[in-house]
């Protein structure tokens, strides 16, 4: 049928791309890890050119590690468990302080790690919204919860500028195109306790090997 490869973006898919990202032994996949963001990415260029500096960011740090992915070495990238296995063998990874690997494997998957935290926190809030309630407040509530205090002053600034632009919660429902606001409802609580297993699962990894803190 004409037009239904441009089908609309919706970001049920996106979120059911965390599913995969489990393998069966609960080590989390780069590859479908930075799909999810991939989506993501593309469901914030269409909030408009206002969130580009957020968007860029991610999309150059999705790029980094599908980089490494397809590269050389592109085996030890399967899992972020192989990965920090991998880099820190080789000692690939800054520890301390920024050094001769600015851009490890490690400490980039770290920043997306931060934010998928603010992704769950902004959706949990989503998802116990109430009609009136407004994404700006529930966008930097969960921001200041999480990735702000990793972020410079003049980031948090920018940041806080841009979250005052997020569209109202429905035409905001109605940009994630899942359907009604009950659907959306549903759909986030299937995906909030994989995208939060996710999270813990690289909480844990990076706490484990101390490097929670990576410049
Ligand atoms: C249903 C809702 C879905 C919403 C999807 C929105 C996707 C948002 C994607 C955000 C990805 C942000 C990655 C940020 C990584 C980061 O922390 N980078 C900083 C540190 O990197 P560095 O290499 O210097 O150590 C970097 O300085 C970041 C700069 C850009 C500003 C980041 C602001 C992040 C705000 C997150 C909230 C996004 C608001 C979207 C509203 C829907």
């Amino acid at each position: 049928m004409a037009g239904s490869e441009d089908q609309k973006f919706s970001l049920l898919e996106v979120l059911n791309t965390f599913k995969l990202c489990l393998t069966d032994n609960k080590e989390v996949y780069i590859e479908h890890y930075v799909a999810g963001w991939r989506g993501l990415v593309k469901f914030l260029n269409s909030l408009g050119s206002v969130f580009g500096f957020i968007s860029k960011d991610a999309a150059t740090k999705i790029q980094i590690l599908i980089n490494y992915l397809n590269g050389e070495n592109g085996s030890h990238y399967v899992t972020a468990q192989s990965m920090v296995k991998y880099e820190l063998e080789n000692e690939l990874v800054d520890i301390t302080k920024r050094g001769s690997h600015p851009e490890s494997g490690c400490r980039t998957l770290l920043r997306l790690h931060r934010a998928l935290r603010w992704l769950e926190l902004f959706l949990e809030r989503l998802r116990t919204s109430t009609e009136d309630s407004k994404t700006s407040v529930m966008c930097a509530d969960a921001y200041n919860e999480s990735l702000a205090q990793h972020h410079p002053w003049v980031v948090r600034k920018a940041a806080g500028m841009a979250f005052c632009m997020l569209p109202g919660r429905p035409a905001f429902f109605e940009v994630m195109n899942v359907g009604s606001p009950e659907q959306v409802v549903a759909v986030l609580g299937e995906a909030l306790p994989l995208i939060s297993e996710v999270y813990q699962i690289t909480e844990a990894l990076y706490a484990q090997h101390n490097l929670l803190d990576l410049p």
